[in-house]
């Protein structure tokens, strides 16, 4: 039975799985979580990730964004500490200072994303890798392979990183997610109607969600979710699990509210929020 009863007991799950706050809880106590993402042309990506990183609890949040986006984000984001990188250098100190890394999202497969990437993945922090940042790994990144990141593939990514026909990855989804953590490690989150979540050892599959989150940007903003999660459990596949159901949750409660079509991932943040504090 791929649907553990956790699943079913939605309410007790995030319960227990999400602590209160502790008085004494202060930003750095929180999760520093530094996203990486939005190449130009590709800002939006960068602002729903950072946005659901802030919206599910993280103590602070950071942005390495291409120039151009640094005016929109501080504008609509005031809290969110945006920076506009160039290249791979500009990015030494933010990866530094951060506990977590979100990388990909909009990023694309330049000399930018590649840059970026590489600084991320040289730092050993644990890390979320989505989107382009996937597409890269499929290309460059043959030999590596960790236990501390969170891989999040759609089923398009998931046949790059495998050497798969995405339809290949659709007729076995049990098979794509378990041979892909196989190959990569850490925790793999395979996306789609009845996203499988493996870590090694325990198979979960979401019942939940709903066709309107197929629109631009819903990835994204399940990046933003896992990465703020990560930063307060430390723990990549507790905040993978958790994360994909807080994300489906809030889309099956804006869509109840306002119907699937039309359905946006900026939609999903009051819900998100509101699912992070059980
Ligand atoms: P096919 O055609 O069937 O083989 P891409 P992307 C497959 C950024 N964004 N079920 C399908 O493959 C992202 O972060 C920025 C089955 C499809 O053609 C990325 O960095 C936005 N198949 C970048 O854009 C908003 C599925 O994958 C192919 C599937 C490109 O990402 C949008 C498409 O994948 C976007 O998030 C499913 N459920 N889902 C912004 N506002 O800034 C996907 N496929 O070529 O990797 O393109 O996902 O749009
Ligand atoms: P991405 O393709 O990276 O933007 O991610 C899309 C997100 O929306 C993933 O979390 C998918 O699981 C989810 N999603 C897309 N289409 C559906 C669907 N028909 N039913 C349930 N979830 C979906
Ligand atoms: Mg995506």
């Amino acid at each position: 039975d791929l649907v553990p009863v956790g699943w079913r007991q939605d309410a007790q799950q995030l319960a227990a799985s999400l602590p209160r706050r502790r008085p004494s809880a202060h930003k750095g106590t929180q999760g520093h979580v530094l996203v990486v993402a939005g190449a130009p042309g590709m800002g939006g990506a960068a602002l729903m990730t950072s946005e659901m990183v802030a919206r599910v609890g993280a103590g602070k949040v950071s942005l390495a964004t291409d120039a151009a986006h640094v005016a929109a984000s501080l504008t609509r984001f005031p809290e969110i500490m945006a920076h506009g990188v160039r290249g791979g250098a500009d990015l030494a100190s933010l990866v530094t200072a951060a506990d977590v890394l979100a990388v990909g999202p909009g990023i694309g497969t330049g000399a930018w994303g590649q840059a970026a990437l590489q600084q991320v993945l040289a730092v050993g922090k644990p890390c979320v890798v989505d989107a382009d940042g996937l597409n890269l790994l499929a290309s460059h990144a043959a030999e590596t392979r960790r236990d501390d990141w969170v891989l999040t593939p759609h089923p398009g990514e998931a046949g790059r990183l495998l050497g798969w026909t995405t339809a290949a990855v659709q007729r076995d989804r049990r098979g794509a997610v378990i041979a892909l953590q196989q190959r990569w490690g850490g925790c793999v989150v395979l996306k789609g109607p009845g996203t499988l979540i493996y870590d090694g050892e325990r198979l979960d599959l979401c019942p939940y969600g709903n066709p309107g989150m197929a629109s631009g940007g819903m990835g994204d903003a399940l990046t933003g979710i896992v990465a703020g999660l990560l930063g307060q459990l430390g723990d990549p596949a507790r905040a993978a699990r958790l994360g994909v159901l807080i994300h489906a949750l809030a889309a099956d409660a804006a869509a109840a509210g306002g119907g699937q079509r039309g359905l946006l991932a900026s939609d999903l943040a009051s819900y998100a929020r509101r699912l992070a504090n059980p």
